[in-house]
């Protein structure tokens, strides 16, 4: 059976110990509230710490292992020490601020690092305690995001989902961050990756691309298996919220809260004590509302209710005081004998008083300076039985992005937040409605269960995906098949690419050169005589004499152009010409000029635009522009231009690589034919091959060949395997 295994780093249900015997108390927070049912109707288990040092439940871990299992939970024991430095400094100190936009936070301790690694390595070794072939992992948030790749290791073929529930900031913030590498790999080690906008999907892959160089497809990057990217917007448990709204309870709480406010209007606001959810912003634009518009005085009351969060944080420490102070001035200064304009609670509710305000509150103001989406915001605005009510929110909350229909505020501009405040309590009945049914429909439809099904129908989807590039991989099976046929063979002949094919990509051209083990390998296999071995590159004549011109091996080069058999000349394919440079040239010197990192190849009867090196946006761009000037100048002149991996060739047409790979293909004699290559230049070869021939492509992506490889390890594991059988 396919169990589903949840892993955050609070579970869900909280362990207390009081006056010696142990309490259960549910969690607060988004993922538990929002999840806390689901994961009940499903066959789950949701792993994490519950809440409680581990020392001081000696001796009591197995009863309450036991207790937490029939709730479908299983502990992760840490001690005090591990959460301090895993949590409270890690997590809290450098992620956290990182993430949402306030470097001035951060702190960055190699120390607490290790911790971080510790604590990850902690909660990978639980699921690998608890896992089963077949199960499904879904790993969430920030404190964990090593744990992907440390599951990966540990077990290959596990399906490893993780969801991200704060802001993936842009790569300008997270390269900040020293071990930034490392996180990318933690996570790139799940084969699915949810995040709340497709802003933070956006800079994720812009950071992997940029700091680990791996490009992407439609959020698919490539690494050694597919990872893929993509926009989960976390939902709420609707109904919960609606229902609960109706029952007696909470009608009773909204009625005492009622007869203590009379008739003055509400605004709610309710956050965890956080610098990222602007209260102290809000609080002076609340100040200046009141300031503006003495009409409401003693009509309006602010209800802040802050849940006391992280204080052993200094910054946190300091907040809660600057909050102190900002109530007790502005209710000095706007209050009197019996009108207090704040009503400020530093605690959490319990969640049927949390629902009773919300349901009473004539204006929900929910303005963080960053957060990853923001539940508070929807909750309101699922309470909203009658439809009643106004939501003011923050531009810079993931839930902007769904709930177009608040009134949306740049939290900088005090003015903003202000005129929202004024609108809001002037705004028309219908209009309230009007915009609270449009997002209620879709609240209701992208409910929290319709987030998690999602998710995990892209996850399976994903390894689908995943399961059909295997499928055309070159696996044991079809390369003991390869080198069966290879061995039983007289006369072979093998076509072979050099860069990306037998050596990696390297960022400048002239760094490629072959190893001495690559020219050994390389001499070993053209010295048997059953064997042809032809190199066919894009690179120029003089660089291949002098790499391989020592080798008993047949040589093409500039993808074509020019071709010398074994112990022969080199010879022109075509008789070409090289008189159109003059008139190209300039282009692509202005390109480079306009491109940093760019620049120009020269080789006989072509002209290279290269821009491995450049912005990969920058060049992605400029090479559109490019390829569409050159097609329009060389409409007339028999040359052909050609996109190839991060470089944009000109040269003369009726060229190609598959064109001079011909003149061995069809040599009658060859039982046994091999073509690697890694390029799209490398489908011509593809193409011109008898079907019987094995052909196998380095990387993924559409090709001709039979087979993919993944890297050039592979392509020289291959080779290796011919030379000594
Ligand atoms: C992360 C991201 C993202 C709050 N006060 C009380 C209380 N709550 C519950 C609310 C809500 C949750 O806590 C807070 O919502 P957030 O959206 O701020 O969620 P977090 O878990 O803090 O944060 C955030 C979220 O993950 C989900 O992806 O939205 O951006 O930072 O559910 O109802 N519940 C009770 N009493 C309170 O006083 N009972």
């Amino acid at each position: 059976m396919k169990r589903l295994l949840l892993v955050s780093n609070r579970l869900p249900v909280t362990v207390q110990r009081r006056k010696g015997s142990l309490h259960y108390e549910p969690s607060i927070g988004g993922l538990s509230t929002g999840l806390g049912s689901f994961y009940k109707s499903h066959d789950a288990i949701w792993i994490g710490w519950p809440g409680i040092d581990r020392r001081k439940i000696v001796g009591k871990e197995k009863e309450i292992t036991a207790n937490l299992l029939s709730e479908s939970c299983y502990p992760v024991f840490l001690s005090q020490r591990d959460i301090e430095d895993y949590y409270n400094k890690f997590c809290n100190t450098t992620i956290w601020p990182l993430f949402h936009y306030f470097p001035q936070y951060a702190v960055y301790r190699q120390a607490l690092w290790e911790s971080y690694e510790r604590g990850n390595r902690v909660f990978a070794d639980a699921v690998v305690e608890v896992w089963k072939r077949g199960d499904t992992i879904w790993v969430h948030d920030y404190h964990l995001m090593l744990v992907p790749q440390l599951l990966r290791e540990m077990l290959p073929e596990a399906e490893i989902g993780f969801s991200l529930h704060i802001p993936f900031p842009s790569l300008e913030l997270f390269r900040l961050l020293p071990w930034r590498e490392q996180i990318l790999e933690g996570l790139l080690g799940a084969d699915l990756l949810g995040f709340h906008t497709f802003d933070y999907t956006s800079h994720f892959l812009d950071s992997v691309h940029r700091l680990l160089g791996y490009e992407s497809t439609l959020g698919k990057i490539t690494t050694s298996h597919i990872a893929k990217a993509d926009v989960f917007p976390i939902g709420i448990d609707f109904e919960r919220f609606a229902a609960t709204a109706q029952t007696r309870q909470v009608q009773a709480e909204i009625r005492r809260f009622k007869r203590s406010l009379g008739d003055r209007k509400t605004i709610l606001s309710i956050d965890r004590l956080d610098y990222t959810k602007g209260i102290t912003q809000r609080l002076e634009a609340f100040d200046l509302f009141l300031e503006r518009n003495p009409e409401y005085a003693g009509k309006v009351v602010l209800i802040l209710v802050v849940v006391p969060s992280r204080t052993v944080v200094g910054s946190y420490a300091l907040l809660k005081k600057q909050i102190d102070e900002l109530v007790g001035a502005i209710n000095g200064r706007h209050g009197s004998i019996g009108r207090t304009p704040i009503w400020y609670l530093y605690r959490s509710l319990p969640f049927h008083s949390l629902v009773a305000l919300y349901n009473m509150a004539d204006i929900c103001l929910v303005t963080p300076l960053r957060d990853g989406m923001n539940l508070i915001a929807k909750e309101y605005v699922a309470t909203k039985t009658d439809g009643k009510g106004v939501l003011v929110l923050s531009e810079t909350a993931g839930a902007a992005k769904e709930m177009g229909e608040a009134i949306v505020v740049n939290v900088n501009s005090q003015e903003e937040i202000v005129r929202a405040l004024e609108q809001g309590l002037a705004m028309p009945e219908e209009e309230q409605v009007e915009r609270n049914r449009t997002m209620q429909d879709r609240l209701q439809r992208y409910n929290v269960k319709r987030w998690a099904d999602e998710f995990l129908a892209e996850l399976r989807s994903t390894r689908e995906l995943q399961e059909q590039t295997e499928a055309k991989s070159l696996n044991s099976k079809a390369q003991a098949g390869l080198l069966r046929e290879f061995h039983k063979s007289k006369r072979r002949l093998m076509l072979l690419d050099y860069d990306g094919t037998l050596v990696p990509f390297s960022p400048k051209p002239a760094k490629a050169k072959p190893g001495e083990e690559l020219t050994r390998q390389l001499g070993q296999l053209a010295g048997n005589p059953k064997n042809e071995v032809v190199l066919i590159s894009g690179r120029d004549r003089d660089t291949l004499d002098r790499w391989f011109g020592d080798l008993d091996v047949g040589l093409v080069a500039e993808h074509g152009a020019w071709i010398k058999e074994k112990a022969a000349e080199w010879q022109m394919a075509e008789t070409l010409t090289s008189g159109w440079k003059q008139d190209v040239r300039p282009i692509l010197e202005l390109c480079v000029d306009r491109t940093p990192g760019s620049f120009v190849e020269e080789k006989e009867f072509s002209l290279v635009w290269h821009y491995r090196k450049a912005d990969p946006r920058l060049g992605e761009l400029r090479a559109r522009e490019i390829v569409r000037d050159l097609k329009n100048l060389t409409a007339n002149l028999n040359l052909q231009v050609l996109e190839g991996n991060k470089v944009v060739e000109v040269k003369n047409a009726g060229i190609s690589k598959g064109r001079a790979a011909s003149r061995w293909t069809s040599a009658e004699t060859t039982d046994f034919i091999l073509a690697v290559g890694d390029d799209v230049t490398d489908e011509d070869v593809f193409e011109v091959l008898p079907d019987t021939a094995w052909s196998i492509k380095v990387g993924v992506g559409a090709s001709a060949a039979r087979f993919n490889v993944s890297s050039p390890i592979k392509v020289r594991s291959l080779l290796k395997e011919m030379t000594e059988g």
